[in-house]
């Protein structure tokens, strides 16, 4: 797997947590100054993961200009449907090797979904806006999620086995990882991902 370069190897501290409750990965995620990171997408790989399935439609928005969400994760298979709001057209687009696609200028009436069977990250823009960006990341798993304001997230209800978890943010090329994980009979499991990105910089939120 090519990694570009810039970003520092993967440090993982893994310890047991005495919570409880069997079945439960916890997530945390930071940036390159150690500082918690929110919004970053994770996910856990297991032998069944791509067996079940998650929800199979979605919406990434279209307003003032922006996607919103900026950054949405899906399962292969699901449907992404890209409504405009505003009173301008837009051009939806990805040249990403998972997914390439065109939607010719629109406004109004929501085109087609597209439908993003591929695991990888796509990255989206629009052909009149330059400024316009969203990432899709394609996982074949369905336990994926964002980071919480915390930079944080809890998988639960997970079953007994051996997991896989990776990490992504904006920029990089592909999600880092795997941290290999056991979920055993008892307590949570915990990994922290340290990612040597500079968070989002969005002035108009
Ligand atoms: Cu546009």
């Amino acid at each position: 797997m090519h990694l570009p370069s810039g970003f520092s190897a993967l440090c993982v501290a893994l310890s047991m947590a005495v919570r409880a409750s069997a079945g439960e990965i916890a997530l945390s995620v930071e940036d390159a100054r150690g500082r918690p990171l929110p919004e970053a997408v994770v996910y856990l790989m297991s032998d069944k993961s791509s067996a079940v399935h998650a929800p199979t439609s979605v919406i990434i928005d279209q307003r003032h200009k922006q996607f919103i969400p900026e950054i949405t994760v899906v399962q292969t298979g699901t449907a992404v449907s890209f409504p405009n709001n505003d009173s301008i057209r837009h051009s939806v687009y990805s040249f990403s090797r998972p997914k390439q696609f065109q939607i010719k200028l629109y406004g109004g009436r929501t085109p087609p979904p597209v439908v993003f069977d591929k695991a990888g990250v796509v990255a989206i823009g629009c052909n009149i806006h330059d400024e316009m960006a969203a990432w899709v990341v394609v996982v074949d798993t369905p336990y994926f999620a964002k980071t919480d304001p915390s930079g944080a997230h809890v998988f639960t209800d997970l079953a007994p086995g051996a997991y896989q978890a990776f990490a992504w943010y904006p920029e990089m090329e592909t999600a880092r990882g795997p941290v290999k994980l056991v979920v055993g009979e008892g307590p949570t499991v915990t990994a922290r991902v340290h990612l040597n990105v500079t968070p989002l910089v969005n002035e108009s939120h």
